[in-house]
């Protein structure tokens, strides 16, 4: 202990404990164990990430659950399943799915993943973490609002959940809530209590997220250290930030739209609701419209999709650089790109109602803006593919799974585009092709960017490495798995198999589909099983994995140059000062074949920015 330590401590006792005077006398600030991080209101940007990344999966996990009850039904219709009557005894009495429960575990499986699991790991989980780290801030600029907005995502993950138990079971009308079916109480057994959750577990949720979108965006605008310029900026931050904004801009539509639908189910006023017989009975409402819906949903639901592309691109995009040696090709044109991305989705949701009756008249214009999209895209993925060139490789697990991004997001990105076409898109709206095309490019390749993530920031996360092997063989039948479950599905599509739909052995014209059906359930259960050994190679190297060294994979952002994991308050008394761009890989006549955004220019013999 040094001299004069106790004399400090007392005097200090006087003071308020906050993190600026931690740092600044030097106070050591002791490790809490990992079940204490998750369980307080911290404001502590790394914790709130951990408290994310925790629930998220949590919700991901119920997910595929749920994923894996609708592949049974799908893959063996007509078997009973004694243990499905054990555990929900309402929706699947004596071992049979009810179709009505179907449809619950579509809504809710979708809902989950696309909201709890995809949402908040990017932006609450990785946001959290990378961004304070990555702009050399001490943590979030608004930290308690922070610690706030995870509690408050908690609460609506609880009310979702809940909804599992209230009368009737949790909500039916699809992840995308359409009127008339969501707008009126006594349907089906979802339109209950159930739906009603559903729309305030979402309103919760993006209250939630709003408070997170304004932390990451006033701190990137705010918090960057000295020299970190926005060109400066890694890749990833740009995506967290236009997700950010991109979020703030679009999830209030969806909040309003909730409103309004809320009002419709319980105060009698008639937002969406047309004159309407339902089951010869006049449900005695008149001049609303559903399609206003479909547009306040679409509004978010496109941007959606870029909320949860844009950040993947962005990690994608460092990984790829880190383990091809290589400086990121053309950079700037790929951030442009990115700017382009996130413009363009904001102006293309109509497409999603090219059958839904508005005027004809609009598919053509959001035929072509969608359409458009591919430009940016496709500029970033030549940015992407122009960084691999010539590289010398590393193949390592995240660096594997950044491949499989970028098969999976081509791939699926061609799906749009055929989707895009209205004419094509009459043909094949509300068939498996859809399905198969957003399980592509939204469920794999999104998936496979937070592996490629999880791998590569886990020894800055815990100190601790991930076991390669299994993390192979977990990249392995995760590529082949997905590939084996979602194309298929674009054929069935071109059949006519609908969605949202199980018993489509029922219909002579689908009945020899029943075969290709169970295969891809059969795949989609390996699928499932694989995931399990990223689980346990996620817990077993946090207790026992290799110890990490500060920057293993000999990176250049700023948040390999602190301790792995990085204390509180990130850096020592003094914050870092960069001095290059974060992509000073393999420069010519340098020493080592990475310089750190740290290093200043002197030192090294050149940087290529
Ligand atoms: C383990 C892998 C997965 C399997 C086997 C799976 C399976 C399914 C199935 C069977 C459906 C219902 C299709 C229908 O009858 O219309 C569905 C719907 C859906 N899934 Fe997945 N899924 C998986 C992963 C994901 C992921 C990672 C996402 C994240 C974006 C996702 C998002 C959705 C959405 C948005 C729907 C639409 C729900 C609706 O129609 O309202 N799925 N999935
Ligand atoms: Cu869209």
């Amino acid at each position: 202990m040094m001299a004069g330590c106790e004399w400090r401590v007392a005097n200090c006792l006087k003071e308020e404990p906050t993190m600026a005077h931690d740092i600044a006398h030097g106070h050591i600030v002791v490790e809490l164990p990992l079940w204490r991080r998750l369980l307080r209101f911290s404001t502590d940007h790394k914790d709130i990430a951990l408290q994310y990344m925790f629930t998220a999966w949590a919700m991901a996990a119920i997910g595929g659950f749920l994923a894996l009850l609708m592949r049974l039904q799908l893959g063996f219709p007509g078997k009973t399943f004694p243990f499905l009557g054990w555990l929900f005894p309402h929706g699947a009495e004596g071992g049979v799915l009810k179709p009505e429960f179907y449809l619950a575990l579509i809504t809710m499986h979708g809902t989950f993943m696309v909201f709890f699991f995809q949402t908040a790991i990017l932006t609450g989980g990785f946001g959290n973490f990378l961004i304070p780290l990555q702009i050399g801030a001490r943590d979030m600029a608004f930290p308690f609002l922070n610690g706030l907005s995870y509690w408050v995502f908690l609460l609506s993950c609880l009310i979702m959940l809940a909804s599992f138990l209230v009368e009737g079971g949790a909500a039916a009308a699809g992840w995308t809530a359409y009127p008339p079916l969501s707008a009126l109480k006594d349907l089906i057994p979802g339109s209950g209590w159930g739906q009603t959750l559903w729309l305030l577990g979402m309103a919760v949720f993006i209250v939630s997220s709003l408070m997170g979108s304004l932390n990451y965006i006033t701190t990137v605008l705010n918090l960057r250290t000295r020299g970190m310029t926005m060109f400066r900026l890694p890749f990833t931050v740009w995506g967290l930030f236009l997700a950010a904004i991109l979020g703030l801009l679009t999830f209030p539509v969806l909040t309003a739209g909730a409103i309004l639908l809320l009002l419709d189910r319980h105060f009698g006023t008639s937002f969406y609701l047309p004159t309407l017989h339902v089951a010869g009975r006049l449900i005695g409402r008149e001049g609303g419209n559903p399609l206003l819906w479909q547009h306040f949903f679409w509004f978010l639901g496109h941007p959606e999709v870029y909320i949860l592309a844009l950040p993947a691109l962005g990690f994608v995009g460092d990984i790829l650089a880190c383990f091809a040696r290589k400086p990121f090709f053309a950079y700037r044109l790929a951030v442009f790109g990115a700017l382009g991305l996130a413009f363009l989705s904001c102006i293309v949701w109509a497409h999603h109602q090219f059958v839904s009756g508005m005027n004809p008249y609009l598919a053509l214009p959001f035929s072509l803006l969608t359409i458009l999209v591919s430009v940016p895209f496709a500029t970033i993925l030549l940015c992407l593919a122009g960084t691999l060139w010539g590289g010398s490789f590393r193949f390592t697990t995240p660096m594997l799974f950044a491949l499989g991004f970028l098969s999976l997001v081509t791939v699926g990105g061609f799906g749009g585009l055929s989707l895009g076409v209205a004419a094509n898109d009459l043909h094949l709206h509300d068939t498996y092709y859809v399905v198969g095309h957003f399980h592509t490019i939204m469920g794999s390749s999104v998936l496979f960017g937070i592996y490629a993530a999880t791998y590569f920031w886990f020894p800055k996360m815990f100190g601790r490495m991930m076991n390669e092997r299994l993390g192979k063989w977990h990249f392995w039948l995760s590529l082949l798995g997905v590939y084996a479950v979602f194309i298929p599905m674009h054929w069935l599509g071109l059949a006519g198999m609908p969605r949202r739909y199980y018993a489509f052995t029922e219909v002579e014209f689908l009945k020899p589909f029943l075969p290709l059906n169970t295969f891809i359930s059969v795949a989609a259960f390996i699928l499932i099983a694989a995931q399990l050994l990223f689980a346990v190679n996620f817990f077993w190297s946090l207790w026992r994995g290799e110890k990490a060294s500060d920057n293993p994979w000999g990176a250049t952002t700023l948040e390999w140059q602190t301790s792995s994991p990085p204390p509180h308050g990130n850096w020592g008394a003094e914050l870092p000062t960069v001095y290059r761009w974060a992509y000073d890989y393999s420069v010519p006549n340098a020493p080592t074949d990475f310089i750190p955004q740290t290093v200043p220019p002197a030192k090294t013999a050149a940087s290529s920015e």
